[in-house]
């Protein structure tokens, strides 16, 4: 099979009580690993099997008819990076060169989070709120369903799942409650860093723009 579903960075466990191991797993081993498979099946004998996630991800993006594969490639995509935005004893302010962009282009981290909470909590429905690094600027965004910055050649530096599957369990409908558990004690400041200072190792959408 082309895709596999990667293992969590961290313990099921190891999110509590922001996040409930029974969420984690369920959210994982369940919604993730049914992404993966139903993009495998829907791919077999095409010739996108051979492809990269993000060129599967790109080609299925410009074809409506495509859109089950679009769907579930993005939504692999989405939860694999996702897992990393993710960690023990996180959130909080952030450190390093995300620290000096986040002041340069949102005047602090309380435009930071008053940004990103507005846009986790306003996504209609199922969707996701993302950091994104757009022509050298930072940016909030809010997609809907499956779909991520690659599409639209900007970097994603963080994101949160706000699909009710994220949270219902632990929060019910108290999305808001969720976002904020994110900000204080989970958000991965490091990712982030790291995706600055290496925007290669999760597609850099200029790249694959130009292929
Ligand atoms: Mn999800």
């Amino acid at each position: 099979m082309p895709f596999e579903l990667p293992n969590l960075p961290y313990a099921y466990d190891a999110l509590e009580p922001a996040i409930s191991s029974r969420t984690l797993e369920l959210h994982h081993d369940k919604h993730h690993r049914t992404y993966v498979e139903t993009l495998n099946k829907l791919i077999a004998g095409k010739p996108l099997e051979k492809e990269s996630l993000e060129r599967v991800i790109l080609e299925s993006a410009r074809d409506k008819s495509e859109l089950e594969i679009f769907n579930n490639a993005a939504q692999h995509w989405n939860h694999s990076f996702f897992w990393h935005c993710l960690k023990p004893g996180g959130g909080g302010k952030p450190s390093g060169e995300i620290a000096r962009l986040i002041d340069r282009d949102f005047g602090g981290y309380d435009g930071f989070a008053k940004s990103f909470k507005e846009a986790a909590t306003k996504q209609f429905g199922t969707g996701w709120a993302w950091l994104v690094l757009h022509q050298g600027k930072l940016d909030i965004r809010k997609t809907g369903d499956a779909d991520l910055p690659l599409i639209d050649g900007q970097q994603a530096l963080l994101t949160l799942d706000v699909w009710e599957h994220a949270y219902y369990l632990d929060y019910q409908n108290r999305r808001p409650d969720f976002i904020q558990a994110f900000l204080d004690m989970l958000l991965n400041w490091d990712f982030a860093n790291q995706n600055l200072a290496n925007p290669d190792q999760w597609g850099d959408p200029h790249r694959h723009a130009a292929e």
